[in-house]
């Protein structure tokens, strides 16, 4: 397998649980908090508006929510992918140390680095025998589960698509059939070269899987409920550029909007898809069900132009708004730091 050097950007960012103690309970996306995973620094961090004003210049706006240098953690090298479950526990997967790491400030001092707070969800040297070789994305599912994919990178195992579930409660997916290779680029109806996004659509729990090689989105249908998509007709191509619609190079995230409409982004050309699957045959590949959304000339289709950085790059860092009206925008607490969400090109 080959990884495109140009197949680089990539944010790790997330609606997050605030770090007050009395919010740790609350679904993560009720506090818009957003959770950054930093892979300069190895931290994790939160940006919390707590005034809602759009930006995050208040005391403790600027959070690390863990530090991976403190003596005795876990040691992250490049985490690129954040996820939640249902009860608060933040994941987060680090394509070089292959690692998945699960937190929670149980505590309430506004990080996960206490005991108990933090542990190894996933690593290689899991029972079930899983080796990943770049741990990108992750999602938390509807049954409690975290599926992600592995992007090969040139060695064994080549690309796959895994789930994992805590079978015996134990707070990790260490033990003996917890983790499934629910559909691998070898035995799969599709060769998914470079899995590089992915994304759970929410009214049918079906998986969406970008490949960069070629630029193609998957969709994933377990149709027999039998845990893989290896049964016919599980895998079918949800995008594929067709003639008359938008063509994609890159795709490093896919993620469905609350109205069920479907974001792609283009990180070769810079812009934004949007897609409605509106003769809902399951994929976005009829006349007129993509078009871009937005692009970097700022002249966004249906979305107000903001003086912020509104397009990300590798080095928006603390200055990002939300693909919102400019009240979304935010700042950083912390003008001396910089923040980098990019998932750069895993190397091994
Ligand atoms: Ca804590
Ligand atoms: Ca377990
Ligand atoms: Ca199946
Ligand atoms: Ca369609």
């Amino acid at each position: 397998m080959h990884l495109p050097s140009s197949a680089s950007m990539f944010t790790g960012v997330l609606l997050a649980v605030a770090t007050s103690a009395s919010a740790q309970v609350l679904p993560h996306a009720r506090t818009y908090d957003i959770a950054v995973c930093d892979s300069d620094t190895a931290q994790l961090l939160r940006f919390v508006d707590t005034d809602q004003n759009g930006t995050i210049t208040e005391p403790n706006g600027f959070q690390v929510a863990f530090d991976s240098t403190v003596a005795g953690s876990v040691a992250l090298q490049s985490p690129c992918s954040i996820t939640f479950d249902r009860g608060g526990w933040q994941y987060t997967s680090d394509f070089s140390a292959d690692v998945v790491m699960r937190t929670l400030d149980q505590n309430g001092d506004g990080d996960a680095n206490d005991a108990g707070e933090w542990s190894v969800f996933i690593d290689n040297s899991n029972l079930s025998g899983v080796v990943f070789s770049s741990a990108l994305v992750i999602r938390a599912d509807a049954q409690g589960g975290i599926v992600g994919i592995n992007s090969g990178a040139g060695s064994q195992p080549l690309d796959f698509v895994w789930r994992a579930f805590d079978i015996n409660q134990d707070g990790d997916a260490m033990d003996l059939a917890e983790i499934t290779i629910v559909y691998d680029s070898v035995a799969g109806a599709f060769n998914i070269a470079v899995p590089f996004g992915l994304c759970i659509e929410p009214s049918t729990g079906d998986l969406l899987v970008a490949d960069v090689n070629p630029d193609v989105v998957y969709r994933l249908h377990d149709a027999n409920a039998d845990g893989d998509y290896y049964d016919a007709g599980e895998a079918t191509i949800a995008y594929n550029s067709p003639v008359g619609s938008p063509a994609i190079k890159n795709v490093n995230t896919v993620q469905f909007a609350p109205d069920g409409a479907l974001f792609l982004n283009d990180a070769t050309s810079d812009f934004i898809l949007r897609g409605v699957d509106a003769n809902a045959d399951g994929d976005w590949n009829d006349a007129g069900e993509m078009a871009i959304f937005a692009d970097k000339t700022g002249n966004s289709i249906g979305v107000p132009r903001t003086t912020s950085a509104s397009r990300s790059t590798s080095s928006d860092a603390c200055s990002r708004s939300r693909t919102r009206p400019p009240s979304e925008t935010w700042s950083c607490a912390t003008p001396t730091r910089t923040v980098t969400t990019t998932l750069r090109t895993p190397v091994k």
